[in-house]
């Protein structure tokens, strides 16, 4: 199978997830910045020229988050249960992470990483302060979940866990300090000083030009 991807928040949680998985893949990087995304034959891939995408068995995958839940899956793992009801606290997880805090912390990463550092634009205070309000609003109920387990939705790893690690590691490349939330900080730190984090840097910034 091949990912195609840059080294962005959303490529690496379908990385990072198939790193945890043992999955064997191909990684095709997409130069976001040179408009490769752009090109026929990647929107033969992704209708709306964007990464990740995944090929596997002559068809292409979409949404990171669609293709973590494929690759729990057909790899028949516990990070993705069968159980139904164990199934749907994942998802319910990964929603409340990916649609809540997810949005506050991907619009630090746009005002200070992408607008800052690639279009030369000043951050927008008023975003940053909507931001800030959103995570202290709802930081602490992920802070003390972490402190009663040792994963998001429990004792075991799930893809909750590899597609939120990724989501508050940009936590790391902007000013947002987690600093108030020792659970969700201790979660964080224990993932990415982990092989397979590091692997998915390396891996994902293969793509990125010199
Ligand atoms: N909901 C999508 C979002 C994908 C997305 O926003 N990809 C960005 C990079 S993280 C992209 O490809 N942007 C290129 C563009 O919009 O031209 C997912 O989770 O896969």
């Amino acid at each position: 199978m091949k990912i195609y991807g840059f080294n962005t928040p959303n490529v690496h949680k379908v990385v990072y997830t198939a790193e945890k998985l043992g999955t064997r893949y191909e990684y095709i990087p997409v130069n976001l910045l040179a408009g490769e995304q752009r090109k026929p034959e990647h929107l033969d891939r992704h209708c709306w020229g964007m990464v990740p995408a995944l090929e596997i068995e002559g068809e292409c995958l979409v949404e990171s988050n669609a293709i973590c839940r494929h690759l729990a899956r057909i790899g028949d793992s516990p990070l993705y249960p069968h159980h139904p009801m164990a199934a749907a606290r994942v998802d319910e997880m990964i929603d409340m992470i990916v649609l809540h805090p997810g949005r506050a912390l991907g619009t630090f990463f746009f005002e200070e990483v992408v607008k800052a550092g690639f279009m030369q634009q000043d951050p927008d205070p008023a975003a940053l302060e909507a931001a800030q309000k959103q995570l202290n609003d709802q930081l602490p109920a992920i802070d003390s979940r972490l402190s009663c387990h040792t994963f998001l939705c429990g004792d075991q790893l799930t893809i909750a866990d590899t597609i939120a690690v990724p989501v508050f590691a940009t936590a790391q490349m902007t000013s947002v300090d987690l600093s108030a939330f020792p659970h969700l900080q201790a979660w964080l730190e224990r993932a990415v000083s982990r092989p397979a984090w590091k692997r998915t840097l390396k891996v994902c910034s293969e793509g990125m030009p010199a």
